[in-house]
């Protein structure tokens, strides 16, 4: 019997009609292999952090637990990406589909070629916490301490809850 792994997974969109494309792939998530949908977020609207002339951007923030290896999850979440016309481009930060990232994994640190967990960045991201937040409310992020405590030092920096989680 493998263990269940507690993981959290930041989905982003700025193309395409971007609140579809999350609740599309919220519904990607609840079938994913020997992993159980815990919770979501409601969907939160942003402007773009990186390049400016891009749209803004809808994030969510998914808890599921997992028998998967951090591995196996993260193709899972690339195959996602693929499906809904994810097209990796070379510009950095550039506006996309759907973006599914590995938040945190348990209390694993990674780093490989392919995976840094905790995900690099998560600590100063108005749309990454505060979403986090809605579906962990007292989390203890590896490496990087309480995430309420993460919040005090972090502005919303404009970022708005949606009423409709969908
Ligand atoms: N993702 C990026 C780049 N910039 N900005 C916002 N507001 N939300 C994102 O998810 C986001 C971004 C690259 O993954
Ligand atoms: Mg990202
Ligand atoms: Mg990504």
């Amino acid at each position: 019997l493998s263990k269940r792994i507690v993981a959290y997974i930041g989905l982003g969109s700025n193309l395409d009609h971007p609140a579809t494309q999350i609740s599309s792939a919220l519904q990607a998530l609840v079938k994913l292999p020997e992993s159980t949908l815990i919770n979501h977020s409601h969907l939160y609207q942003s402007r773009p952090m990186g390049p400016q002339d891009q749209p803004d951007y809808i994030n969510s923030v998914a808890h599921i637990e997992t028998a998967l290896s951090a591995e196996q999850l993260l193709d899972q979440l690339q195959a996602i990406e693929q499906q809904q016309g994810r097209v990796r481009k070379g510009a950095q930060w550039g506006a996309r589909t759907l973006d599914l990232d590995l938040l945190l994994y348990g209390d694993s640190q990674i780093a490989t070629e392919r995976l840094t967990v905790p995900h690099p960045g998560l600590h100063q991201r108005a749309f990454v916490l505060y979403p986090l937040q809605e579906v962990a409310a007292s989390l203890e992020i590896v490496g990087l301490g309480p995430l309420e405590q993460l919040l005090s030092t972090c502005p919303r920096d404009g970022l708005m809850c949606l009423d409709e989680a969908e």
